[in-house]
């Protein structure tokens, strides 16, 4: 690892030119309608880590990619991430008050509009990546398979898929094989094809685009055992919404499952299979191996 790196220089650097897009992308409320500018503009610049962007951006330049040639996509991952927390936060999901640390968008617009402030920002991400002037010097064809890889991710077959499962599973003893085949989909999906997404816009190779999609894979699921840690003994002050939740809710869990200290070994082990995939990449992967160990270790 590069010794003169910082992941928090990297990160704050990253977040501010994403935060940057946003603001480029939704100038404000100048818009008719207003309502639904605001409430997409409220949820998106709430803050939250950007993971997905982030590991968009840090993959295209893993290959040798540009950051800002792949920032639509990215931005467009961050938009399709929000609108899931916006309705997961809903009464007919979760039912919960504060999400980055502020009150829930249903909370602030009401339960309309935070339904349409979802629903438009997954519209609205799938615009920003199929406008042809966004990403001008990407080939359309790999835009395309961008796209449907990302709808794939986020759907049935996904995120949405992950969270039926997630859902039905409520109340009911699983054993570890479907709790991961759970979080493959409902988390896992969409942090797997952000890497993915970003390495195919800048043109990477098989072999390299297959090592992130395992790294993906690896710190997906070790991101999901994280926030089930977190859920158990985090701090609500600084994850920005409650904790106990899972518990409360009779939800399976990493923890409830294995215990809190074999959850935290088997995240540690995952990391360092993370590393492994990385292998064959130089230094331009320093950015991806030092997110592997902040997934694990991050406080909110
Ligand atoms: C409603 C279609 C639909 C899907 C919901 C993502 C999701 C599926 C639910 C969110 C609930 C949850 C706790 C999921 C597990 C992990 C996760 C996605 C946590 C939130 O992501 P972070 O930690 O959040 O990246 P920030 O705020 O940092 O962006």
């Amino acid at each position: 690892m590069n010794p003169d790196f910082s992941l928090k220089e990297y990160l704050n650097n990253r977040k501010t030119l994403i935060d940057r897009a946003f603001d480029d992308y939704f100038p404000g409320d100048k818009d008719e309608p207003p309502e639904i500018f605001q409430a997409v503009r409220y949820s998106l610049l709430a803050g939250g880590k950007r993971i997905r962007p982030i590991l968009c951006l840090a993959a295209a330049e893993a290959v040798g990619g540009n950051v800002e040639a792949v920032m639509p996509a990215a931005c467009a991952l961050e938009m399709i991430h929000t609108y899931s927390l916006i309705h997961d936060d809903l009464p007919a999901m979760d039912n919960d008050d504060y999400r980055r640390g502020k009150p829930t968008s249903h909370k602030v617009f009401g339960e309309a509009m935070a339904i349409l402030a979802g629903d438009a920002l997954l519209t609205e991400a799938f615009r920003l990546l199929t406008d042809r002037k966004r990403m001008p010097d990407i080939p359309a064809e790999k835009i395309l398979d961008v796209s449907l890889e990302i709808a794939e991710a986020a759907g049935c077959r996904g995120m949405v898929g992950g969270q039926v499962q997630d859902i039905r599973a409520e109340g009911v003893k699983v054993d570890l094989d479907t709790l991961h085949a759970i979080h493959r989909r409902k988390t896992g999906a969409l942090l797997r094809v952000s890497l993915r997404a970003g390495a195919i816009l800048a043109g990477a190779e098989d072999v390299a685009l297959a090592d992130l999609s395992d790294y993906g894979d690896k710190i997906g699921l070790a991101f999901q055992i994280a926030d089930d840690i977190l859920n158990v003994e985090g701090d609500p002050a600084i994850l920005g919404k409650g904790t106990g939740s899972d518990a409360a809710r009779g939800k399976m869990t990493f923890p409830s499952l294995l215990g809190i200290e074999a959850s935290r070994a088997r995240a540690e082990e995952l990391v360092l299979e993370a590393h492994t995939s990385l292998a064959s990449f130089d230094n331009r992967a320093t950015p991806l191996r030092a997110i592997a160990r902040y997934i694990l270790e991050r406080r909110f």
